[in-house]
């Protein structure tokens, strides 16, 4: 191999959706509970939060809602202070929800993150959502051993601007001490592969249920999920070859090509 040449280093996962398929029954479940406890009668129904998606990060899309739904809102005097206080029974009810192992990991993540270990692949997050959200999903899922496989947990306010813009993915390629030649990003929406296109990473898309059907042009490829060898993925855009399920050696193709 040529010293010119670039190697994969790393791969940089984004969470929601990517990792666990936790926004409509998770992150909105949750949204609802700390709407009701605090007693403002609001209810984000499935079809209303795959709308709300489109604004990234749980303060800023409660923020979005108040103005732009809830006209009739008796504004608090520090909206900023109410917001973040809901928002803090927000994260509170999702980590119970967490905890209660409602939430699995979707299809190939566990086996392509032991994979990506064994073959010397460091790995890193770059998600909006909060670190106590990541690190309890990962605990949940993978055991507490698990915070310690990534180099870096890149989250939520650490940035000053939230996806679609590159800077949480900028955060964790300088954190990695990495070029973003040298890393792979895996994301689930059109504007997590935007964010991290425009941090000039190469970027797989494996989507979901709610995400399927948006503009993935730009990904190395778009699939419905990583797969696991019996449980091929669906081809959404881009050529996969032979590969039926996404594996280190598929990554590595991907990378390079
Ligand atoms: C997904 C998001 C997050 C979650 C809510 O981020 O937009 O806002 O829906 O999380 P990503 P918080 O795909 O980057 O993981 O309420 O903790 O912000």
């Amino acid at each position: 191999m040529s010293v010119m040449s670039n190697e994969l280093k790393a791969l940089i996962f984004d969470v929601d959706g990517t990792l666990a398929d936790n926004e409509r029954d998770g992150h909105r479940v949750a949204f609802n509970l700390a709407f009701r406890d605090a007693g403002l009668g609001w209810e984000w129904d499935p079809a209303t939060y795959d709308e709300l998606l489109k604004v990234f990060g749980g303060k800023e899309r409660i923020r979005h809602f108040i103005e732009h739904q809830q006209p009739d809102f008796d504004w608090p005097k520090d909206l900023d202070a109410f917001i973040r206080d809901l928002h803090r029974q927000k994260t509170q009810r999702y980590v119970e929800l967490l905890r209660s192992g409602a939430i699995p990991l979707r299809p190939g993540v566990e086996r392509l993150l032991r994979e990506a270990r064994s073959a010397g692949l460091r790995l890193a997050i770059a998600s909006t959502t909060t670190f106590e959200n990541v690190t309890t999903l990962l605990t949940v899922t993978l055991g507490d051993e698990s915070i310690a496989w990534f180099d870096v947990i890149a989250c939520g306010d650490v940035v000053a601007r939230k996806k679609p813009a590159p800077d949480i993915y900028e955060y964790a390629l300088e954190q990695l001490g990495l070029a973003a030649r040298e890393c792979l990003a895996i994301e689930d929406t059109q504007s997590g592969l935007a964010a991290a296109s425009a941090a000039g990473l190469v970027t797989v898309v494996t989507a979901n249920g709610a995400t399927r059907n948006q503009d993935f042009s730009g990904a190395a490829i778009a699939v419905d999920q990583l797969g696991e060898p019996g449980q091929g993925f669906e081809v959404l855009a881009g050529d996969a070859g032979n590969a039926r399920w996404v594996d280190v050696d598929f990554l590595r193709r991907l990378f390079r090509s």
